[in-house]
C-alpha cells in the first residue's frame, strides 16, 4: 500500500525566514514532496531567496496572485508614480531574469494523483487565482466540491487560520498563510498530508520563526530607501498589529471613496484594478496616525 507524506505551503509572500523554518520542520517530518499554492513573492523583499528554495525543493509550484501582478507589470510596464506601489517596483527590479522566467511557467492549478487518491491543488479557486474562498461562504465551498472530479481540493490566497472539513464528500482545506499569517508572533502555517492507501491524515502546523532576524534583512536590504508604509503595515501583519494594519487599509479605502467615488485607479489595468493604490497624501496622512504601530519609521 502506497504511504506517501505532503507538505502543502501557501502564501509564502517572499518571507524566506518563515520558509526556512518550515523547510526544517518538514525535513524533521520526513515529507516525500512539497507542494507550493503560490503567492512565493511580495509583500517581503526577499523574492530571489524565496525562489530558490521553493525551486530546490519542488517541482510541483503554483501562481498566485502576485505572480501574476509581476508578469502583468513586466508585460505593461504600468508608470504608477503611488509611493505604494514602489513595493511591488522594488521587488520587480530584485527578480531575476531567471525567476522572473520561472514564475511565467508556473500554473494556477494542478490535479495531481498520488496511487488513486487525486488532489486539485490551486492559489485561490480552481478557476481562478483572485477568488477567495473563506470558510463561512458555503455556497462557494459548495460549487467549487459538488462535481470536483477529485477527492480533496486544497488551496490558500485568504489568509484565513488554517482550516478543513469535508463537503460533499470531499476533502477541503484551506492551507492558511506561511508567510504573513496575523494569527501568531512570528507563526508560520504549513499543512502535512500523510496518505495512507484511502487514509488521509491532516495535520495543521504552525512553526516558528525569528521575527527580529526577518526585520534585520528588511533594514538591510535597501526597500526602506523605497518605502516604509507598505513594509510597516506588512510587518504589523506578523507582529501582533494585524488589527491595525486592517484599520490602516480600511480607513484609506474609505477616504479613497470619499474622494473619488472609488477605491482604484480610473487606469487600473486588468488584475490591477484589485491593487489597492491610494493616493500619496492619504497614504502618508495615515502612516502619521499609525506610526506607534510600525517597525520602519
Ligand atoms: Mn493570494
Amino acid at each position: 500500500m502506497i504511504k506517501i507524506k505532503i507538505a502543502i505551503i501557501a502564501d509564502i509572500h517572499g518571507n524566506s525566514v518563515a520558509l526556512k523554518e518550515i523547510l526544517k520542520d518538514a525535513k524533521n517530518n520526513n515529507v516525500d514532496e512539497i507542494v507550493y499554492l503560490g503567492d512565493l513573492v511580495n509583500d517581503f523583499p526577499f523574492g530571489n531567496e524565496t525562489l530558490e528554495l521553493v525551486k530546490n525543493s519542488s517541482s510541483k509550484v503554483l501562481r498566485g496572485n502576485k505572480e501574476q501582478y509581476l508578469i502583468e507589470y513586466d508585460e505593461a510596464k504600468y508608470e504608477w508614480d503611488n509611493i505604494q506601489f514602489r513595493n511591488t517596483k522594488f521587488m520587480y527590479n530584485e527578480l531575476s531574469k531567471e525567476n522572473l522566467e520561472y514564475i511565467k511557467t508556473l500554473p494556477k492549478s494542478i490535479k495531481v494523483e498520488y496511487e488513486g487518491v487525486k488532489i486539485l491543488f490551486a492559489h485561490g479557486s480552481p478557476d481562478s487565482v483572485e477568488v477567495q474562498i473563506h470558510q463561512d461562504d458555503r455556497d462557494l465551498i459548495n460549487k467549487y466540491t459538488k462535481d470536483l472530479d477529485a477527492d480533496a481540493l486544497i488551496f490558500g490566497h485568504t489568509h484565513d487560520k488554517m482550516w478543513k472539513e469535508v463537503v460533499n464528500n470531499k476533502l477541503v482545506i484551506n492551507a492558511g498563510c506561511a508567510g504573513v499569517s496575523p494569527y501568531y508572533i512570528g507563526g508560520a502555517e504549513y499543512v502535512l498530508l500523510d496518505i495512507n492507501g484511502n487514509d488521509i491524515n491532516v495535520d495543521l502546523k504552525v512553526v516558528n520563526y525569528d521575527i527580529e532576524e526577518l526585520r534585520n534583512k528588511i533594514k538591510e536590504c535597501g526597500i526602506l530607501d523605497e518605502d516604509k508604509v507598505f513594509m510597516s503595515l506588512t510587518f504589523c501583519g506578523i507582529d501582533g498589529h494585524g488589527k491595525e494594519r486592517y484599520s490602516f487599509f480600511r480607513e484609506a479605502k474609505s477616504r479613497m471613496l470619499e474622494r473619488n467615488g472609488k477605491w482604484y485607479r480610473d487606469d487600473a489595468k486588468g488584475i490591477f484594478q484589485y491593487f489597492k493604490l491610494f493616493d500619496d497624501d492619504i497614504w502618508l496622512d495615515l502612516a502619521e496616525k499609525y506610526k506607534e504601530y510600525f517597525s520602519f519609521n
